[in-house]
């Protein structure tokens, strides 16, 4: 079945920067949904004078419609992308039982919240009062249910398939892990780093992390995901 996608309209345009985690989860869900946009990466110090112009919120990921329409919003974007595909996966990632979405939502909330809140203070504990270490402890206690939850599943919310919950988490457990490597690695995680590497060795997250020169208004469209390897 062909994409719910008008082609007689421009595409949406989706500012976007290669490493945000928020990013990631919106370029990852229109590649595996392959819902078109047109692809503007943002240097986050020296934003493009289109995307300031447009007032309120500057932060990426960020879609403009075709109708003049704003999704400023990662999850935003994904229920776009879900409401615009026309692969049968959507009840997958979306389940349509109320009370898989709310553990989907709850998920993808504290994640969001607690977890990145302490993630933050992890990757730079440099700039604030408690060790690395300490950072790490309280960040912890998300990877630690996230552990628990994946050692009788393969994924947050599913034996089967991933859901948005785990496309919303994994680039924040990629940070987490980026910190210190190595004592990932040998940590008692191990079903994190299952799940985690199951991601990290997608087809769909490799094209995600295609590098784009930064956007010049007068370069050609970057048309995502087609135009991503
Ligand atoms: N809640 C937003 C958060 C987006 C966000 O904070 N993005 C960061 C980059 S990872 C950003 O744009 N920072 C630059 C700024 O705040 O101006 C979402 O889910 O999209």
């Amino acid at each position: 079945m062909p994409n719910k996608i008008d082609y007689c309209m421009p595409l949406p345009i989706l500012y976007s920067f290669r490493r945000c985690p928020y990013a990631i989860r919106a370029r990852y869900i229109l590649t595996l949904l392959d819902v078109p946009v047109q692809l503007r990466e943002v240097v986050l110090k020296d934003k493009p004078n289109a995307l300031l112009e447009l007032g309120g919120r500057t932060t990426v990921p960020q879609m403009v419609l075709s109708d003049g329409g704003r999704l400023e919003e990662s999850l935003d974007i994904i229920h776009y992308a879900l409401q615009h595909t026309g692969k049968d996966s959507v009840d997958e990632l979306w389940p349509s039982t109320p009370l898989k979405r709310i553990k989907i939502n709850t998920w993808v909330s504290y994640n969001d919240t607690r977890f990145k809140y302490w993630l933050d203070r992890y990757k730079y504990s440099d700039r604030h009062d408690e060790s690395e270490s300490f950072y790490r402890a309280k960040a912890e206690v998300f990877i630690k249910r996230l552990e628990k939850r994946l050692s009788h599943q393969a994924f947050v919310l599913s034996t089967a398939s991933p859901t948005i919950a785990d496309v919303c988490l994994f680039p924040f457990i990629r940070q987490f892990v980026g910190v210190d490597t190595k004592w990932f690695e040998t940590s008692e995680y191990a079903n994190v780093r299952r799940w985690l590497n199951w991601f990290l060795e997608s087809t769909e997250f490799k094209a995600v992390m295609t590098k784009f020169e930064k956007w010049q208004p007068e370069q050609d469209v970057v048309l995502f995901p087609a135009q991503a390897k």
